[in-house]
Order: C-alpha cells, then sequence, then structure tokens
C-alpha cells in the first residue's frame, strides 16, 4: 500500500523542525548570510534538540530515525535557510560512511564524539583536481607498519574549518583508478591544516574550507571498511545522503513559492493584484505542482533507503529534479517581484543564490542525469562492500 499520509509521529517531528527554523533560524537568516557568520548557537541548540545526528544508530547515542523521518526535518530546517540547514546537516553525510561501514570500535569512538557533544564532522571528498570526476584524486595515504600517512588537499569542505574529525578519501593504489581510493577518519588534532575558508555566492552561513594534510599520521585501525574500497564507500554515502540534498532543495523552493504568493497578492499592477494576472498565476501553478513533485520524489528515494532498497537511480531522480526546481522556482519568485527582487531588501534574492548550490554540490544536475542515463540504459547489479 502507499500512503502519504503522515503518522502523527512524523507530523509531530515535522511541526518541531518547522517551529525551530521559524523562530531559531528565520529571524537570524538573512544577516547571517549578509556577513557569512558562523551560527554555533543554533548548532548547539538543534543538538541539544536532536534535530542533528538524526541518522547515528541509538546505540552510538543518536535518533537512529528513518531516512524518511530525516527528509522531514531536512525540508523544513532548509525553509528557515538551507546555509544553516548545510551548517546542521553535515554530519549526516560525514557519518553515513562511518554507521555503514566502519569498524565497531570507530563507531563507537568518532560517532560516539558528536552525540555526546555539540560537535562537528566533515566528509572530504572532493579536491581541486577532482570534482565530479571523483576516481582521479591525488590525496594518498601510504602504509607505515601500524599508521597511514596522509598527504594531499581537499577542497569546498562544509564546515571544514570547524570539524572535530574528518572523512578522507584518499589513493592507496595510485596506479588502481577508483579501485585504489580508500576511506579514513582523521581527527583533527592529528595535525588537520584548515587553509583558507571561502567566500560564496550562496548559503553563506555555511562554512566552506579547503585543508590540507601534509603527513599527517593516523593509527591504521582508521581505515573505513576495506582498503581500496573508498569509492563505493563514498557513491553509496551519496545515495544515501542525496534524498536528504533533495529536501534541502524542496525547503527553499517552498519558501521561495510562499514569498511570491504572499507578495503577488499584496503587489497591485493594472489596479489589481499582481496575483489577478494570467502570467503570474501560471508562475505560481508550476511552482506549486513542480515542488510537490520534488517532495514525491525526495520521500520516495528516503523510503527505499528505509526498506533496505538501492536506491541509486530514484536518489538522482530527486536530487536531479529537486534542484533544478529550487533553482527554477527561486528565479520566478525573483521575477514575480519584478525590479524588486533583485534588490537585497527583498527576501528572494538571497534564496536565488542559496538555490544555485543546490545544483552542485553532492553531484551537480549533470552527474546526476550521468547516473540516471547509465542505470536506465545499462542497468547493473551493484555488490555492496561488506560491513567491516
Ligand atoms: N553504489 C555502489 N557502487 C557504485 C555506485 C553506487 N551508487 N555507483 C558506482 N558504483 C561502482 C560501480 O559498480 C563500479 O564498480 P566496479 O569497480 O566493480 O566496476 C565503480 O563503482 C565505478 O563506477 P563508475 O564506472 O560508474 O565510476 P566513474 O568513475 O565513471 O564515476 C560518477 C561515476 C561520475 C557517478 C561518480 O564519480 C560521481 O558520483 N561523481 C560525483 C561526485 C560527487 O557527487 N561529488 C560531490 C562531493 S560530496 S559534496
Amino acid at each position: 500500500m502507499v500512503d502519504f499520509t503522515l503518522t502523527d509521529e512524523q507530523q509531530a517531528l515535522r511541526e518541531m523542525a518547522h517551529d525551530f527554523a521559524e523562530k531559531e533560524i528565520r529571524p537570524v537568516a538573512w544577516e547571517y548570510d549578509k556577513d557569512g557568520t558562523w551560527p554555533q548557537e543554533i548548532v548547539e541548540k538543534a543538538w541539544e534538540l536532536g534535530l542533528m545526528n538524526t541518522h547515528i544508530p541509538e546505540e552510538y547515542g543518536g535518533a537512529g530515525a528513518s531516512y524518511f523521518d530525516g527528509a522531514l526535518i531536512e525540508e523544513e530546517l532548509s525553509w528557515g535557510c538551507s546555509g544553516i540547514q548545510t551548517s546542521l546537516g553535515c554530519n549526516g553525510l560525514a557519518t553515513a560512511p562511518v554507521v555503514y561501514a566502519a569498524s565497531e570500535e570507530l563507531k563507537k569512538e568518532y560517532l560516539g564524539r558528536l552525540t555526546e557533544a555539540p560537535l562537528l564532522a566533515s566528509f572530504c571528498l572532493t579536491e581541486p583536481e577532482a570534482g565530479s570526476d571523483v576516481a582521479s584524486m591525488r590525496t594518498t595515504a601510504v602504509k607505515q607498519g601500524d599508521k597511514y600517512v596522509i598527504n594531499g588537499s581537499k577542497c569546498f569542505i562544509t564546515n571544514g574549518g570547524y570539524a572535530n574529525w574528518y572523512t578522507v578519501y584518499a589513493k592507496t593504489d595510485k596506479d588502481a583508478g577508483h579501485r585504489g581510493i580508500s576511506a579514513f577518519i582523521v581527527p583533527r588534532d592529528a595535525g588537520v591544516v584548515v587553509d583558507k575558508k571561502e567566500d560564496k555566492l550562496g548559503q553563506r552561513a555555511s562554512n566552506t574550507a579547503t585543508i590540507s594534510f601534509n603527513d599527517v599520521e593516523i593509527p591504521a585501525e582508521n581505515l573505513i571498511g576495506e582498503e581500496n574500497k573508498g569509492f563505493k564507500i563514498a557513491m553509496a554515502t551519496l545515495d544515501r545522503t542525496r534524498p536528504g540534498v533533495a529536501s534541502m532543495a524542496v525547503g527553499i523552493a517552498r519558501a521561495a513559492m510562499e514569498f511570491a504568493v504572499n507578495y503577488s497578492k499584496e503587489r497591485v499592477q493594472f489596479g489589481v493584484p499582481i496575483a489577478m494576472h494570467q502570467g503570474i498565476q501560471f508562475m505560481i501553478a508550476d511552482m506549486a505542482s513542480e515542488i510537490e513533485a520534488a517532495r514525491l520524489l525526495a520521500w520516495k528515494s528516503a523510503v527505499m533507503l528505509d526498506n533496505g532498497e538501492r536506491n541509486t537511480l530514484v536518489s538522482s531522480f530527486a536530487k536531479r529534479f529537486a534542484a533544478d526546481t529550487a533553482m527554477k522556482v527561486a528565479t520566478d519568485a525573483v521575477q514575480v517581484y519584478g525590479g524588486y527582487g533583485f534588490i537585497k531588501e527583498y527576501p528572494v534574492e538571497k534564496l536565488f543564490r542559496d538555490a544555485k548550490i543546490m545544483q552542485l554540490y553532492e553531484g551537480t544536475s549533470q552527474i546526476q542525469r550521468l547516473v540516471i542515463a547509465r542505470e536506465t540504459l545499462v542497468p547493473r547489479r551493484i555488490e555492496e562492500p561488506a560491513a567491516a
């Protein structure tokens, strides 16, 4: 049976997240955007309320929430401010490979750190020369006795400047392409260097950093799963996190549509509120229907995970469609505001800037299409890496 009705618990969770977004995030969102202010006090409050680390299993102190519950939370918090939600949600990306494939000892130590205190972790995959083409990464991890020595540089690292530990992908066999990549946990105090904080177009309250590893030594036990299985761990991670990113895109789009709807009822041109003009009505109609479709795809991709099904295809459907919808809706919201939409004093200008990253991070819209095309043209069976 397919039933889109939320249970009382899901409804309550959604309301709690919405309340937090409305009272704690919205009032400061535009101000924080202006200067790129780090939202430390919001991180602490969200952590206290259990709105972070939702997917960490209960045995490690997390909420053990379903992916569907996560999607509900992510849409609401992103409706408040997607930049702040990127900061709050990043632990989910960094911990997904750990929950998926790390040893019991690593899970206890590093997931425990995040559930015992409002600390942050980062996911380090992208490099200056390896964006969409993950397999071309240059960071290396060389085994020396009971240690790995890591050298290299990672860029566009969310929360990179504030993380307590990092999930780092590095080449353990330089000649083996994607089959020579491994995943590690690198504690910040092992010697991670934060090189710079990026000054971004949108989502300015989130921290995006370039970090480097210069002969950083970590214990060999910090390997996540098996050596040279890191690429598949990264891909499986993105399958698990793209539904949440899709929900975030829905949150941005919903916020933009709400502003556009309210404005169109107030703004009078040609003697009537502009909502009376068909040109505006059609834009609103497209916004409403595409947001609904994006949400349903995000929900489906999350529910598949909760049911233990491989969701690669639907996850890319959701991420691609929701991200493109956020950008289109935010663009049309600026259009509804006319010239005012271009002015910082009005809210949709920020949403327009924030929406752009949804088509870029966690795989561009083109990479999602590439995944969709491959999965559609040549569907393949993918063996899951064994959990350590
Ligand atoms: N789950 C598990 N394994 C997967 C997988 C998935 N979703 N997708 C691919 N694989 C496996 C393949 O089965 C293949 O396995 P074999 O070694 O057994 O052949 C292997 O991984 C390589 O797959 P593929 O040939 O498709 O790799 P490509 O180098 O062509 O890259 C893309 C595939 C482009 C999809 C990948 O590099 C990607 O997702 N890039 C975007 C990265 C990204 O999102 N960056 C954002 C950073 S996080 S903010």
